[in-house]
């Protein structure tokens, strides 16, 4: 039996019990879960503001050991360190023969099937986006688990699998900072923070923070940003203050807001690179005049996954962190266990704290 925190149904609390795990089938893997920090999406999917089948464990940022693998996998094997990622692709589809992986046609695609059992009475689980890392243990898809390259501490590179591949992809891949330039970050938790630490190892010269929550400009200054702004009426202004009147050459948005993505957009200078990180609803509604889009030779761009290929970027990330540019610790406030997800997720909603990280 495995201990599991539950979603029973969509608006009701995670729900801590047990759970059957099968043996890991042909291109599975079964893991012992290290640590897995509690990412924004995991509330948005408790709460229906995105989809998944219940009753699931949800969790998709995570660490941990291999202790079995199934017939036909040979890139891993029992004892390993492994990262957990949560939109593997399947190599041959349309985005992924273009070497856009994190597009893949599959890679978000939703496990249809159950993977486990409620303990008591047989009820079938599904594994929230196919990882399901908010339990001791968990079987995944092979290409699920990427090996953890050496010298990153097992719980805290649990961040690695959403947080900071997706910060760290905006900046380099999306955004492309190149060195001495300013970037203002809207949006403070796990992901901004990831966000800021990788514009600092980019070389960005003026690294501004932007959120609702006067405590986060600690967080973030402990991440290298130079800089703090309360987000509000007067963001843009004070911006453009601190970059010469002009306004940041790049700004990633990191809160999945409409107004969220005004400001970044708007605190960029002319010809600056807007990068919308955050996962929004579809009520979240951004208008540009015609006559600005054009005057101001902007532009502004939907970031998938950081745009990385997480088995090629995992190792670059990591050797930052190994060679301490890149303090994993930093993003973590809260180290907790199964039964304080809610919470966590309390936190996040009321904009307090960075990651928590369950330990197992
Ligand atoms: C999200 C993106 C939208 C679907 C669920 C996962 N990514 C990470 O937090
Ligand atoms: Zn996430």
């Amino acid at each position: 039996m495995t201990r599991a925190a539950v979603l029973t149904a969509v608006g009701a609390p995670l729900r801590v019990a047990e759970i059957d795990l099968p043996d890991p089938g042909p291109g599975q893997v079964r893991v012992r879960v290290a640590a897995a920090g509690v990412c924004h999406s995991d509330l948005s999917l408790a709460n229906g503001t995105l989809r998944q089948p219940v009753p699931a464990v949800l969790g998709h940022e995570g660490s941990g050991t291999v202790t079995a693998v199934g017939e036909g996998v040979t890139h891993v094997a029992p004892g390993d360190h492994v990262v957990l990622n949560w939109a593997p692709a399947c190599g041959g589809c349309h985005y992924c023969g273009l070497d856009e992986p994190w597009l893949c046609a599959s890679g978000l695609a939703v496990p249809a099937s159950p993977y486990a059992t409620l303990g008591t009475d047989g009820t079938p689980l599904h594994p929230g986006l196919g990882t399901a890392v908010f339990a001791e243990e968990t079987v995944v898809r092979a290409a699920a688990v990427l090996p953890l390259p050496p010298g990153v501490p097992l719980a805290e590179a649990a961040l690695l699998g959403c947080a900071v591949l997706t910060g760290y992809g905006a900046v380099h891949h999306s955004a492309r900072v190149r060195p001495g330039e300013s970037v203002v970050v809207v949006g403070i938790g796990g992901v901004g923070l990831a966000t800021v630490r990788s514009a600092c190892v980019a070389g960005a010269e003026r690294v501004i923070a932007v959120d609702v929550s006067p405590e986060k400009e600690e967080l973030a200054r402990a991440c290298g940003a130079t800089d703090f702004v309360p987000a509000g009426d007067d963001t843009v202004r004070r911006v453009r203050e601190l970059t010469g009147g002009h306004g940041a050459d790049v700004a990633v948005e990191c809160a999945g807001r409409a107004e969220a993505i005004r400001t970044a957009w708007s605190a960029t200078r002319r010809g600056g690179r807007t990068t919308v990180v955050g996962v929004g609803g579809k009520e979240q509604l951004v208008t540009f005049s015609a006559l600005e889009l054009f005057h101001s030779g902007r532009t502004l761009a939907g970031c998938v996954y950081g745009n990385t290929d997480p088995a090629r970027d995992l190792p670059v990330v990591a050797g930052h962190v190994r060679e301490g540019r890149f303090d994993l610790s930093a993003l973590v406030t809260r180290r907790i266990g199964l039964d304080d997800i809610p919470d966590a997720f309390a936190a996040m909603l009321a904009g307090r704290g960075g990651r928590s990280l369950v330990v197992f």
